[in-house]
């Protein structure tokens, strides 16, 4: 083998050693970014478990992991209202279910209406099934009567239902309920005795006769209580005292059951419109003149009160707002997202006189 042969197997040999050497570079090269790569891709996760133990103690010791998912603000869209009305026994109450009706529709609230026709049993049966309820965020109630709502409260909030009063107050603690929307009726009451003081002013005998609403109702207690707290700063007397249960009908029975009595009376105290209306016609079949034999006084001042004040046979309407929906539904829609709310917020009202009825009756929305 000559020198040249001897040559070229050397640079096969060497071109080969090279590309073995190259290999091995290229290998080793590429082990070793592999190795960093992997160095960097571990430093990399160390790095991110390092900010996570971070940012946990950091949140941790901001107060809980829940700060991460921002709190739901409701919309009034978002509400899903069960309201538990009273029943239907006259036109204060009609009034007050058509603000509800009326301003549902227009906030675009889901309103669950629950007529608990003057049954407290009944009542009682139907907070339960909205609790159970899984759609309804907001209970409304207007109670009937003022006790036996502890139980059903606790189990509302035990459901996390958002519970609202609306005309009626209850005796349950104001820790059951995120507020009460509704008149102060020992104030009404109050004002009650006052106008009829002046009413009597220039009677010698002041016997009064008071048809009371559906017993247990903090709208009787009070009103009555009310009532009592003032009369005697012109010596009036309540000689008959009977509920009525808000009607008409039974507001001429019990008056006309008195008049077969004796006819000693000089003023009606009426809790509500409907039964001074019902005392109305009883004292008209029985020969006397409303509104002047005997004086009548009645509460809420609907407009059927406003016509017996133009009419002459009624002389004062201690007003009672049922237009109460607007504050409920707001009311309702803070304590959803959380707001703390007063545990009462009253509701605007008024005093009329029969010299005043004339104007005043075109503006009324009830
Ligand atoms: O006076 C009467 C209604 O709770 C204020 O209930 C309401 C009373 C109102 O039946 O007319």
């Amino acid at each position: 083998m000559n020198r040249r042969e001897k040559c070229s197997v050397n640079e096969v040999e060497l071109e080969q050693l090279w590309r073995n050497l190259s290999s091995k570079v290229t290998y080793q090269n590429q082990r070793r970014e592999k190795k960093e790569m992997n160095v960097s891709k571990n430093l990399f996760k160390a790095a991110l478990a390092v900010l996570l133990v971070l940012s946990m103690v950091v949140i941790t010791a901001c107060g809980g992991t829940q700060a991460t998912t921002a709190p739901k603000v409701y919309t009034y869209k978002d509400m899903v209202v069960g309201f538990l009305q009273t029943g239907s026994e006259g036109g204060w109450r009609a009034a007050n279910t058509a603000s509800f009706k009326e301003t549902a529709t227009q906030l675009g609230i889901n309103l669950k209406f629950y007529d608990s026709q003057n049954d407290l049993a009944k009542q009682v049966a139907g907070f339960r099934q909205f609790i159970q309820d899984k759609e309804v965020n907001v209970i409304v109630l207007a109670a009937l009567e003022t006790t036996g709502w502890d139980d059903v409260l606790k189990e509302a909030q035990a459901a996390g239902k958002t519970v609202v009063l609306e005309d009626r107050r209850i005796d349950a603690a104001d820790t059951l309920y995120a507020t009460y929307i509704g008149s102060d009726f020992a104030l009404e009451g109050r004002n009650g005795a006052v106008e009829m003081c002046k009413l009597l002013a220039n009677s010698a005998s002041k016997n009064v006769w008071e048809l009371v609403g559906n017993v247990g109702s903090s709208a009787a207690k009070d009103r009555g209580q009310g009532f009592r707290e003032k009369m005697g700063d012109c010596g009036i007397t309540i000689t008959k005292s009977q509920t009525a249960n808000w009607s008409i009908t039974e507001g001429k029975q019990v008056t006309e059951a008195w008049l077969k009595e004796t006819k000693d009376v000089q003023a009606i105290f009426a809790q509500n419109d409907e039964m001074g209306l019902g005392a109305i016609e009883a004292l008209k079949e029985a020969g006397l003149k409303p509104g002047v034999d005997v004086k009548v006084l009645t509460f809420d001042a609907t407009a059927g009160a406003f016509k017996a004040m133009l009419a002459g046979e009624l002389n004062v309407a201690v007003e009672c707002n049922p237009l109460l929906a607007p504050q409920v539904y707001e009311a309702a829609l803070k304590a959803l997202n959380g707001e703390s709310l007063p545990k009462w917020i009253p509701a605007h009202q008024g005093v009329f006189y029969a010299k005043d009825a004339a104007t005043i009756l075109p503006t009324r929305k009830y």
